[in-house]
């Protein structure tokens, strides 16, 4: 049994096996490819811990026993939520090992978003961390229910697995799993899983940040995700020697794959989990143990460059700072290299596929410019306008785009896939993006109904559909606000009545198990909501209301006499 995806044509798929990209290698392989001596070099780096390959390895091994024991076998899929420990990588080489399909939430997902994934995947094992707030008890009593009642309904808490706080060394690890029906895990010290992998198959699922409604699950395989890492490696010079710092969500495909974790596996470096983006935690992580890569999104980059002026840490082993998920001011780029004492490399990509990277030798304009060019001679990028025509050269239009590591359709959405792919198997991002002559890609604006709160992807509707819910909104239009650290936040427009308290409408929110992210910064309310020609809602004069706002204001601050 596996589970189903959208597949490439068979002539694209034969054609990317004849180049080297597929080369029906598991995932798993940015592992098991570590023999010998190289065994035992450092792969993760996690508070007092260091896992070597070696470990990684056994551990992901017994773990995967253990799952097998609990009748987890291939084409099963699972639902994981782990915060940035070593732990999670364990996790995921050990779910892969059973032939699993993991999707990995990310660590502030709330109910309302696990459960959308559970209904979608049904999973047959859920991994979940016993403090997160979600599974441990609710003293304040702003959540509903606990989650593992309501997964329970179709996981079964005998295939709940829980991971408790206490960082205990790789010898000892395995101790902090616990099964939620209190049966001991299983997993027998030098035991290897029966072998389960398709390599020509799906490896698991990445996370969209959604535009619809309900969130959508991006199918990957082994073969596009391994070729997508290794062609990363290699165009970002990935050695041994990397050690690279895992801040922001480690599922998120930037920290994942781009080149992520995953990358510095393959190249043989070690990976340092840090349990927070912020400059406090990182810059002690950074000086502790010789970072050489972060993968950062802008407002935690401007974060950095603030502290890095004022702090005593030892900054001076850092390489490359990687910046993406949402687009990076000139300006702030421009200071990267003076005050972080390293070299910066833009990142634009997407859990879909598709990633664009500024080179490393890349003259300073078009790394301070620009959003980079695809990693892969087989990417294929149209920019058309909304004709579905070529745009003239240097002009901004939809990207669309194809090749050997971009999906071919959102998990069970047949309706939405019609949408946003054409019949040549082109996706369209939702992203407004200009080409410079020499190929490089300038993200303008964005088509899709999404809000990008600093790398934070808000699905508009699906914030305006819970809202609707509440009994004094009788409609709701969520909509980007400009904002100078997060680029952009959150704004919701109400046709309710002026006396409901925004208060009450976040509790209201949040006891929906809505991410906090995604809770509106800021609500508006009206008696009358601008509609287009055809009667629909008039986003784009909210978001320019709001942009007049933020104008008027800073001209306010501007004129203020000193
Ligand atoms: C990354 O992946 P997602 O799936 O969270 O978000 C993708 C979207 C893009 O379609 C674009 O709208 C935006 O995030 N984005 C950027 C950007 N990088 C991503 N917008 C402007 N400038 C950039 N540099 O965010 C992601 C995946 C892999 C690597 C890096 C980022």
């Amino acid at each position: 049994m596996s589970v189903p995806y959208t597949p490439w044509p068979q002539e694209t798929a034969a054609l990317y096996r004849a180049k080297g990209y597929w080369r029906d290698e598991p995932l798993t392989s940015v592992i098991s490819r570590h023999t010998g001596k190289a065994a035992l070099a450092p792969a993760i780096l996690c508070g007092e811990r260091r896992f070597r390959y070696a470990d990684v390895e056994r551990l992901s091994d017994r773990l995967a026993c253990a799952f097998q024991a609990r009748g987890l076998r291939p084409g099963d899929t699972a639902l994981v939520q782990l915060p940035n420990r070593a732990e999670f990588h364990l996790v995921f080489f050990a779910l892969l090992k059973c032939g699993a399909v993991p999707v990995n939430a990310l660590n502030n997902h709330g109910a309302f978003e696990l459960l959308a994934y559970a209904r979608q995947i049904e999973p047959r094992v859920a991994v979940l961390a016993r403090s997160h707030p979600l599974v441990a008890e609710d003293p304040a009593g702003e959540r509903p229910g606990s989650l593992l009642a309501a997964l329970g309904e179709s996981v079964g808490l005998e295939r709940v697995l829980l991971l408790d706080g206490a960082e205990r060394t790789p010898e000892e690890c395995l101790g902090g799993f616990a099964w939620a029906d209190d049966a001991p895990l299983a997993a027998t010290e030098g035991a290897t899983p029966d072998p389960a992998i398709d390599p020509t198959g799906l490896a698991f699922f990445q996370l969209s940040g959604g535009s619809t409604g309900t969130p959508k699950l991006i199918p990957r395989t082994h073969n596009d995700y391994l070729y997508s890492v290794r062609q990363s490696v290699e165009v970002c010079g990935l050695d041994s020697s990397c050690r690279f710092l895992c801040a922001l969500p480690a599922p998120h495909n930037f920290t994942l794959s781009s080149p992520g974790a995953l990358g510095v596996f393959l190249a043989g470096g070690a990976v340092v989990m840090a349990g927070d983006p912020g400059p406090a935690t990182c810059f002690a992580l950074i000086e502790a143990h010789r970072v050489t890569w972060a993968a950062l999104v802008p407002p935690v980059l401007s974060l950095w460059l603030e502290e890095a002026g004022r702090t005593d840490r030892d900054l001076s082993s850092l390489e490359i700072v990687q910046v993406g998920g949402a687009k990076l001011s000139a300006a702030v780029a421009e200071r990267v290299a003076e005050r972080l004492g390293c070299r910066l490399q833009q990142v634009f990509g997407m859990a879909e596929g598709l990633v664009n990277y500024t080179r490393l030798d890349d003259d300073d304009w078009t790394i301070v410019n620009t959003q980079g060019r695809p990693m892969s001679a087989d990417d294929e990028v149209r920019i058309l306008d909304p004709a579905g025509h070529p745009v003239a050269p240097g002009e901004a239009g939809e990207l669309w785009t194809r090749g050997p590591y971009t999906f071919r359709g959102y998990y069970k959405a047949d309706l939405h896939n019609a949408r946003v792919f054409d019949a040549d198997g082109f996706y369209c991002s939702g992203d407004l993006v200009s080409r410079t002559p020499d190929g490089n890609l300038i993200v303008c604006g964005r088509s899709k109904d999404q809000i990008n709160r600093g790398g934070e992807k808000i699905d508009a509707q699906e914030v305006e559909d819970v809202l609707a819910g509440h009994p004094a909104v009788r409609h709701a239009a969520v909509v980007a606000m400009p904002d100078p650290l997060m680029g952009e936040r959150s704004c919701a427009f109400l046709l309710a009545p002026s006396d409901t308290r925004p208060s009450e409408l976040r509790r209201f929110l949040r006891e929906r198990g809505l991410a906090d992210y995604k809770l509106p910064d800021r609500f508006v309310f009206v008696t009358e909501l601008p509609k287009t020609a055809v009667g629909k809602i008039d986003k784009q004069s909210l978001r320019d209301r709001l942009k007049r706002d933020a104008a008027q204001t800073i001209a306010e601050q501007t004129s203020v006499p000193a």
